[in-house]
């Protein structure tokens, strides 16, 4: 039996939802899922954020998930927090269709991701590439247009 959580993503234009599933604990993850209201064209980043906590908005998530204490990175790099899914794209009619294989994201075990929150941000990502003083932490995405909390939820 695969696991399977979902994510409800609320901020106050943007709305979305994310399914996760994971095969087995050595399974990769499959992200799916769209995001809508968002300002078209380009890139927003997309990341797991440490805390489950949305009790002061998108703020109280906190970071990115980082268990292994690395440096912010684009998601095919060795070197990337196991939050930093890079960035969604968004069409024309402002929705972004999300779909990612990821081999870090973990749905079971002390490094789950089921608890934590998923944020969508104003700006691109640079993947930790940009220069920028937050690009090694944040990947200079700017500010938090709208999160939600990862629940497991019926099993696939
Ligand atoms: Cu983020
Ligand atoms: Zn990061």
């Amino acid at each position: 039996m695969s696991l399977k959580a979902v994510c409800v993503l609320v901020g106050e234009t943007v709305k979305g939802t994310v399914t996760f599933t994971q095969a087995s604990s050595d399974s990769p993850v499959e992200v799916t899922g769209t995001i809508s209201n968002l300002t078209p064209p380009g890139k927003h980043g997309f990341h797991i954020h440490e805390f489950g906590d949305t009790t002061n908005g998108c703020t109280s998530a906190g970071s990115h998930f980082n268990p292994a204490k690395k440096n912010h990175g684009g998601p095919q790099d060795a070197e990337r927090h196991v939050g930093d899914l890079g960035n969604v794209e968004v069409g024309d009619d402002g929705v972004a269709s999300i779909n990612i294989t990821d081999s870090q994201l973990q749905l079971t075990g002390p490094n789950s991701i089921v608890g934590r929150a998923v944020v969508v941000h104003a700006g691109e990502d640079d993947l930790g590439k940009g220069g920028f003083e937050d690009s090694l932490t944040t990947g200079h995405a700017g500010g938090r247009l709208a999160c939600g909390v990862i629940g497991i939820t019926k099993q696939a």
